[in-house]
């Protein structure tokens, strides 16, 4: 037998199915301007495909999360549409329609549900979090990078050389300038990269690294990761730290263990022997100044 319903919910699911449709072809519309790639990873940078033994972890979570807030938007704004649509007031209309209470199965799953989400972002985050930035894994290779207002300087400590770091000039491209110092790094290599600063607070970030470290003066920050691609990468300062904050760059060459050897035997070679210390930090953080009351 029809219901007095029956004309107002064939109307509402009409409309959820153009609703449907027109989200399936926005969505579609959207996504043909991008390449398959750019997709898989989340419009992450390209080059940060297998950069290191870290990128795939945050890759995973970065696509995870947003699979998870995208699917949630979905249903939250279709069912929000088909209520403005389907239940919108109509010329016949007096009054004030329909007035319900609660409905006890929709309460319980919108409290189940979201708990299970955050639940589920929280395991995942700190998943993710004990494989990267929990990574403690020994360093085969020690190397010290130091910022300085506007630039870097290298301490390949395992190879008892220097480099020291001159501030890029901006050619008008995106790459870093002419100047630019440049961070070599064996490939492979269990790579234990301490940061500090000279300074002010500066940030390393190698955007294909998909990782960022902040650089506190007197609070030295540790990286512990293994690149694993050969190949040029761009570095820069993530933290506004200056008049030439913008400058402040580097290029990364992650290269072969034969080559990383050669580059630094060219640096001790040409007197770069030993490394760059805290005496020529312009500040005085480096001195514990307890120490200093004993004596
Ligand atoms: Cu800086």
């Amino acid at each position: 037998m029809d219901s007095p319903n029956q004309p107002a919910r064939g109307r509402a699911a009409t409309w959820a199915k153009r609703l449907g449709l027109v989200g399936v072809l926005s969505g579609a519309v959207l996504l043909s301007g991008c390449s398959k790639e750019e997709l898989k990873i989340g419009f992450m940078p390209l080059d940060s495909v297998g950069a290191t033994n870290h990128t795939e972890a945050y890759t995973h979570l970065w696509v995870g999360g947003w699979i998870a807030a995208l699917l949630v938007g979905l249903v939250t704004w279709g069912l929000m549409l088909f209520c403005l649509i389907a239940y919108r007031r109509r010329k016949h209309d007096r009054g004030l329609p329909v007035q319900m209470g609660y409905n006890m199965p929709i309460e319980i799953f919108y409290t189940i549900v979201p708990i299970i989400l955050v639940v589920g972002f929280f395991g995942q985050t700190v998943h993710t979090l004990n494989q990267t930035t929990e990574d403690k894994t020994p360093g085969e290779q020690k190397i010290e990078v130091v910022g300085k207002q506007w630039a870097w300087d290298f301490n390949y400590v395992t190879e008892d050389a220097y480099y020291a770091g001159v501030q890029a000039n901006l050619d008008g491209t995106e790459k870093p300038g002419k100047n630019a110092p440049t961070l070599y790094l064996p490939a492979n290599t269990n790579l234990e990269i301490e940061l500090r600063s000279r300074d002010v607070i500066h940030s390393f970030w190698v955007p294909a690294f998909l990782e960022k470290r902040d650089m506190i003066p007197g609070q030295p920050n540790t990286l512990h990761l293994k690149a694993l691609k050969e190949g040029e990468y761009m570095g820069k300062c993530a933290e506004l730290c200056g008049e030439f904050h913008s400058e402040m760059l580097f290029n990364v060459k992650v290269v072969s263990m034969e080559e990383f050897k050669a580059q630094t035997k060219q640096l001790r070679d040409s007197g770069n022997k030993g490394q760059l210390g805290d005496d020529l930090d312009r500040t005085e953080w480096h001195k514990n100044p307890y120490e200093e009351g004993e004596k």
